[in-house]
């Protein structure tokens, strides 16, 4: 059986087919927002904004971006030959909609209430943040997480209070994934746990929206929300009659996506306990299954669901690729020099510097740029970029302690693919380091997720 993965991340949305027979993907195609939907205006998936804070990105990208991305896939495979689709979305960017969504036989049209979307690297909502968590000092051990700034609940808190008519206006609330699938059903998609989890608004213990916080952060939030999916639930989505365009059949089951890193957990093999993962992407992220209930004592680390039953651990760091890429075009070199220049000529080297290009959120820390510690004006470019790599990956480990030791990480991610980067982690966290066959483990998640779903039918 084909089953179609896609995965709405900040930079680019991928399809990807795997064959689960034969447990191997068969085509991946993907859309670079930046560099092919120039006309949204967000080239690094977000509209620019000076204030460092905000991060907001165009919700039409997404919907011109899924279209995109499966006529790309249509001209690479027989799409008529998909069994089922599953999916993700980056977590936590929320979309504000006047009522339910509901597709028909058209293109997709949903009628906004709000012209932006807040995504996951917005660090704007600092008041909302300080009021949830004065008033619900158990918010962690309800939500898994203390209240964040990027977590959808304070956002959604924030734009209530700041446009309180629009707010008024709007009838639904999603997720980046939920609209997605939305889209794709030409219905109103539930929000699945994993995913749900990145809000601040669902309680685990229950499963369920929490009424007293929903209360709390905006009026008439319980009613906004989409229900909860939860893992292993039988779905009783299709997908809409106008994507018969790009050559699917009509009806096969869409199944409820999740967030990038709960898909990303399943993509890895990892959603049972005891591998961890080290995603680099935009951000880099590290996760793991969980086998017991239990919450970062620092505050920077979350609980999420696991799409495959109980829970994940995840830490998420905002300096991830993008600061890589600065540093890069900083010291003037390519990505071969990380490799072939700095770690060759560097081996063991012990410097330590972190990028601070965007408000950083693990750990708190305002948009300072390179901290080194040591004169980072006169170091060579062999010495800057080592000493950075070793920054994020130390700031990593140091982080996740509270998650536990594990003997072997899996890595993924753009970044996995330097050697030096791969060292740097296995020496750092003391554990084997193993690379995947597959590069796009949350469309690879989201694809194994709809072929579940589509034998559970
Ligand atoms: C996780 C997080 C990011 C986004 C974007 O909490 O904020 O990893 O999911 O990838």
């Amino acid at each position: 059986m084909y089953t179609l993965g896609i995965d709405s991340s900040t930079q680019s949305i991928k399809a990807l087919v795997y064959d689960s027979d034969a447990g191997r993907v068969v085509t991946t195609v993907s859309v670079n927002f930046g560099k092919e939907l120039p006309e949204y205006n967000c080239p690094d998936g977000f509209l620019p904004n000076d204030n460092v804070l905000v991060r907001q990105a165009d919700p039409r990208l997404w919907v011109a971006g899924l279209e995109k991305v499966l006529e790309k896939l249509q001209a690479a495979f027989d799409t008529s030959k998909i069994a089922a689709i599953g999916g993700d979305g980056q977590q936590h960017g929320s979309v504000y909609l006047s009522e339910p969504y509901c597709g028909g036989e058209g293109a997709p049209a949903p009628k906004f209430s709000r012209l932006v979307s807040p995504i996951w690297m917005d660090s704007s909502t600092g008041a909302e943040v300080a009021a949830l968590n004065a008033k619900f000092p158990d918010m962690a051990a309800r939500t898994g997480s203390p209240a964040i700034e990027r977590f959808t609940g304070p956002q959604i808190m924030k734009f209530a209070k700041d446009d309180p008519a629009a707010w008024a206006d709007t009838a639904r609330v999603y997720l980046v994934s939920s609209f997605l699938c939305s889209l794709l059903a030409g219905e109103d998609a539930p929000i699945d746990i994993g995913d749900g989890a990145g809000m601040n608004l669902l309680n685990l213990k229950t499963m369920s929206w929490d009424s007293e916080i929903c209360a709390a952060v905006a009026p008439g939030l319980a009613e906004k929300l989409p229900r909860v999916a939860l893992p292993g639930e039988r779905t009783t989505l299709g997908l809409a009659p106008y994507f018969e365009k790009f050559g699917f059949k009509s009806g096969i089951p869409v199944v409820p996506f999740t967030g990038d890193n709960p898909a990303s957990l399943v993509g890895t093999g990892a959603d049972k306990p005891g591998v961890a993962v080290v995603s680099l992407g935009t951000s880099d992220v590290f996760f793991a299954a969980m086998d017991r209930f239990q919450v970062d004592p620092e505050g920077y680390g979350h609980v999420f669901g696991n799409p495959s039953g109980g829970c994940m651990s995840l830490a998420c760091v905002k300096n991830g690729s993008l600061a890589r890429e600065k540093v890069r075009a900083l010291v003037g070199c390519d990505y071969a020099f990380f490799d072939e220049g700095a770690f060759a000529e560097l081996p063991g080297a012990t410097l330590r510097a972190f990028p601070y290009f965007e408000e950083e959120i693990t750990p708190k820390h305002p948009a300072t740029g390179i901290e080194a510690a040591f004169d980072w004006e006169k170091a060579s470019a062999a010495e800057k970029v080592v000493s950075v790599i070793r920054g994020q990956v130390l700031n990593l480990f140091e982080r996740t302690r509270w998650i536990g030791a594990f003997d072997t990480i899996r890595v993924t991610g753009g970044a996995s693919r330097s050697k030096g980067i791969r060292e740097t982690i296995a020496e750092v966290f003391g554990a084997k380091v193993e690379t995947l066959d597959v590069p796009d483990s949350a469309a690879l998640g989201g694809a194994i997720l709809a072929a579940r779903g589509k034998c559970r039918m």
